[in-house]
C-alpha cells in the first residue's frame, strides 16, 4: 500500500518518536491520529504479546473530557448504561447511540471525581457530538480534549514491568479500576483495561513532555523481560472479541446487534439519548447479530471492506474483520449474522476480495 502522507491534519503523539525508533512497518489513522498496526509482522507481533509484554502507543484513544457541575448528568445522557452506580477509581465501558439507537461510538469512561470524567474514545468525532449535546441541554460543564495520551502495557509481564517503574501497589489495581501513580513527580492515572486479552494496564499520560521520559523509563526497565513496542493486534482482537468501531460496527447498528446490550440498562437509564429507539429494540430483540465466525483454510486477504456471508445463494449477513490464527488455525472473523443463520455451526459462504470460502457460525470467541 502507498504511505500515509505526513501532515498536521494527520496528528503524532507523544510517543511517535520512540515508535519510529523501534522500526514501526505500518500505521493506521484513528481520531485523526497515528497508530501503529505493525513492528515485526503482525504474526510475529501476535507471538510476542502472547509470550511477554508490549508497550503500545495508543494516544489515538483520545479523551473527551467533562468537567464541572453537571459532569454526571451529562454522562448519562450520553449513555444508555446506568451510571448512578459508578465511583470514582471505575472505568466502564459504554455504548454511545444517537436518537435512533446507533451506535456512535465505544468508549471506556473513567470517572475521575463527582463532576469530571474522561470519556477514551474509539475512532469517531465524539467530542462533537458531546459539545452540541451540551450546549442543546444548557449544561453547566465544560468538555474539551484535554493533554492526555494513553499508553498501554500488555502481555502476560506487564505486571512484573510495571511494578518496576511504578511500585508493586500497581499489581493491586483490578480490573476496570484505576489508581493514582507517580512517575517523576507527576501524579498518573493507571488503569488496568486494555485492547486485548493478555492482561495489562493502561496509563493515561497527562501532559505530552512525559510520553518519551516515561516510554524510555519502560523499555529500560523491561531490557530482561525482552519488552517491545507492540500495538493492538489485529489476530489477536478478534480471537478475543473485542469490536472494532467502524469495522465491525457503525451507526447502522444498535448496540443489542453488537452484542452490546448487557452493557445497556435502558429502562434505568432515564433521560439518555436513544432510549425510546433501545427501548423497543431490547423488547423485539435484534434481527442480526454479531458473531464469531471460522473459515477454515488457507488466509484471506486484508478485509478492508465489507464481505457479503450467503446461505444458498442469498444475504444473511457479512464479515467485516478477519485474520489466519496462528493460535487456532486457518482465520478468525467477526461479522454480523442475520437471526435466521447465526446458531453456532451454521454453514455459510463468505466471499472475500480473493474469492467465495465456506464460512462457519461460532458457539463464542476464541479467548
Ligand atoms: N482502552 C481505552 N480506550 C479505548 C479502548 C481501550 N478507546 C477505543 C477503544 N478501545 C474502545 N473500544 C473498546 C472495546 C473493548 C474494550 C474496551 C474498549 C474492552 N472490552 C472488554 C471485553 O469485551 O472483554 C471488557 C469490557 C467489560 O467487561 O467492561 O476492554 O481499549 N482506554
Amino acid at each position: 500500500m502507498a504511505l500515509i502522507a505526513p501532515s498536521r491534519r494527520v496528528r503524532r503523539t507523544p510517543f511517535s518518536d520512540g515508535v519510529e525508533a523501534a522500526g514501526v512497518k505500518g500505521y493506521t489513522v484513528y481520531n485523526h491520529m497515528l497508530l501503529p498496526t505493525v513492528f515485526e509482522s503482525v504474526q510475529a507481533d501476535y507471538r510476542h504479546l502472547k509470550e511477554h509484554v508490549q508497550v503500545w502507543d495508543v494516544a489515538c484513544e483520545r479523551q473527551v473530557e467533562l468537567r464541572g457541575p453537571d459532569a454526571g448528568r451529562l454522562m448519562q445522557i450520553l449513555t444508555p448504561r446506568d451510571l448512578r452506580g459508578m465511583l470514582p477509581g471505575q472505568c466502564f465501558y459504554v455504548p454511545i447511540v444517537d436518537e435512533t439507537g446507533g451506535m456512535l461510538n465505544d468508549p471506556v469512561a473513567v470517572k475521575l471525581s463527582e463532576d469530571r470524567y474522561w470519556i477514551s474514545i474509539a475512532d469517531s468525532d465524539l467530542l462533537l457530538w458531546t459539545k452540541g449535546i451540551a450546549y442543546g441541554y444548557r449544561l453547566d460543564v465544560l468538555v474539551d480534549e484535554p493533554d492526555v495520551s494513553p499508553l498501554a502495557v500488555q502481555g502476560p509481564k506487564a505486571d512484573e514491568l510495571m511494578a518496576r517503574v511504578f511500585g508493586d501497589a500497581v499489581r493491586a489495581v483490578k480490573f476496570f479500576r484505576y489508581g493514582h501513580f507517580d512517575f517523576q513527580g507527576h501524579d498518573l492515572v493507571i488503569a488496568r483495561s486494555g485492547y486485548s486479552k493478555q492482561g495489562g494496564f493502561e496509563i493515561y499520560v497527562e501532559g505530552s513532555h512525559i510520553g518519551m521520559p516515561l516510554w524510555d523509563a519502560l523499555f529500560k526497565a523491561g531490557a530482561d523481560l525482552n519488552v517491545r513496542a507492540g500495538c493492538p493486534n489485529l489476530i489477536e482482537r478478534i480471537e478475543g472479541g473485542l469490536l472494532s468501531y467502524g469495522n465491525d460496527m457503525t451507526r447502522e447498528n444498535t448496540p443489542h446487534e453488537c452484542g452490546l446490550g448487557r452493557f445497556c440498562n435502558t429502562e434505568t437509564a432515564i433521560g439518555c439519548i436513544g432510549r425510546d429507539a433501545l427501548l423497543r429494540v431490547a423488547r423485539e430483540g435484534p434481527v442480526q447479530q454479531i458473531r464469531a465466525i471460522e473459515i477454515p483454510g488457507e488466509p484471506v486477504p486484508a478485509c478492508d471492506r465489507a464481505w457479503e456471508l450467503t446461505a444458498k445463494g442469498r444475504r444473511v449477513g457479512q464479515v467485516t474483520s478477519a485474520a489466519a490464527s496462528p493460535d487456532f488455525g486457518g482465520n478468525v472473523a467477526v461479522g454480523m449474522v442475520r437471526m435466521t443463520h447465526w446458531d453456532a455451526g451454521t454453514e455459510l459462504v463468505v466471499e472475500t476480495s480473493a474469492g467465495s470460502r465456506p464460512a462457519v457460525v461460532r458457539e463464542g470467541f476464541w479467548i
